[in-house]
């Protein structure tokens, strides 16, 4: 079936989360819906706020371009505008731009009978954004926490979030994510190479089948996962990767203040080197 056939079938009414019939139309190739102009709402307010902020600062240097959350002594309280209170508002549109384009994810997915894979894959990465900004601030009582809005800036805190716990290396739950990070990009480099190598033959040849590319991880290791199999194990490597991230900031403060070197002396606490 053609695309634009395909479309048009199944460009049906309904599906619809909030708002009924009202927002339920498309836009040339986008679909509307509520959460759509909702998205709209927050994405343009928020990034007016980040340019009228930027307008107010010392430096139109997109790299340098930076707003600040507000100052410790603030806690949890609403702070003046110009000392964070724009961070605060911006982080209100931030999360209300990426839930509802997750939501307006689901509404395309019910309309499509599919399942909602792809909005809870985005929620992870909204989740671990929540974790950074919210969660975590209000665990240690302040939104002077959270990372500041700037190309540079942000990478300044994480290095200096990171050497306040001495070595951020040594922080378990960093481990992990950084492993399944690492397994993402292995599972889609072989799964990328597959895929090439067996449909997009030379000029001539034949393109091959899934049987081709069981056979030959049969031939090299033993064991294919299959083309089912390697999409479940990708986005399970991707969600846990988003997961652990969000585990080892969460836990940097709220539960744990020393260095993280420290944390490994229950291993030599264990009573086998006694
Ligand atoms: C390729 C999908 C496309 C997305 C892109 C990002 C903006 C920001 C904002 C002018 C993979 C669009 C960027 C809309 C413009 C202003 C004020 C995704 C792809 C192309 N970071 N980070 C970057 C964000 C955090 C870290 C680049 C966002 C945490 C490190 C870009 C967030 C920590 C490095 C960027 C966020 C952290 C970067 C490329 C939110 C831990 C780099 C991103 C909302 C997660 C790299 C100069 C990329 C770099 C980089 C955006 C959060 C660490 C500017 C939107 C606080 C160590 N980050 N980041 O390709 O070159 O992502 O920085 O949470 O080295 Mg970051
Ligand atoms: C938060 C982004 C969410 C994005 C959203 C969407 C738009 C729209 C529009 C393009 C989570 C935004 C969309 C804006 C764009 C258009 C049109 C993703 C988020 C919702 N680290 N470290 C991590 C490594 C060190 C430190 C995570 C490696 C040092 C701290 C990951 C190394 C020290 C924190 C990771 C390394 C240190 C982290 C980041 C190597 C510094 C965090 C991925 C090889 C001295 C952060 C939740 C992530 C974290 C984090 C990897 C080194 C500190 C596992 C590989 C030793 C303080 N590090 N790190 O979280 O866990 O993505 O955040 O050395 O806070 Mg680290």
């Amino acid at each position: 079936m053609a695309m634009l056939n395909f479309e048009r079938k199944y460009r049906v009414r309904g599906g619809t989360l909030i708002g009924g019939d009202l927002f339920d139309f498309w836009v040339g190739p986008f679909y509307v819906g509520f959460f759509g102009v909702t998205t709209i709402f927050f994405a343009v307010l928020g990034t007016v706020l980040i340019l009228w902020g930027a307008s107010q600062g010392p430096t139109w240097n997109v790299w340098q371009i930076n707003i600040a959350p507000p100052d410790l002594k603030y806690g949890l309280r609403l702070a003046p505008l110009m000392e964070g209170g724009l961070w605060q508002l911006i982080t209100v549109c931030a999360i209300g731009a990426f839930g509802s384009w997750a939501l307006r994810e689901v509404e395309i997915c019910r309309k499509l009978g599919m399942g909602l894979h792809v909005p809870f894959a985005f929620s992870m990465a909204i989740f671990a954004y929540v974790t950074l900004v919210v969660i975590r601030p209000v665990l240690m009582g302040a939104w002077g926490h959270g990372f500041p809005y700037g190309i540079l800036s942000h990478l300044d805190w994480v290095s200096n979030t990171g050497y306040q716990y001495l070595h951020f290396h040594y922080n378990p739950a960093h481990m992990i994510a950084v492993s399944f990070f690492f397994a993402t990009t292995f599972a889609l480099s072989l799964h990328g190479a597959l895929v090439l190598s067996s449909t997009n033959p030379k000029k001539g040849e034949l393109v091959k089948t899934p049987e081709h590319e069981d056979t030959f991880f049969r031939d090299s290791i033993g064991y294919s996962i299959g083309t089912l199999g390697i999409h479940r194990l990708g986005l399970f490597l991707a969600l846990s990767s988003g997961f652990w991230s969000a585990v080892c900031i969460v836990i940097s403060g709220p539960f744990w203040t020393r260095g993280w070197p420290e944390w490994w002396g229950w291993w030599l606490a264990l009573p086998i080197w006694r």
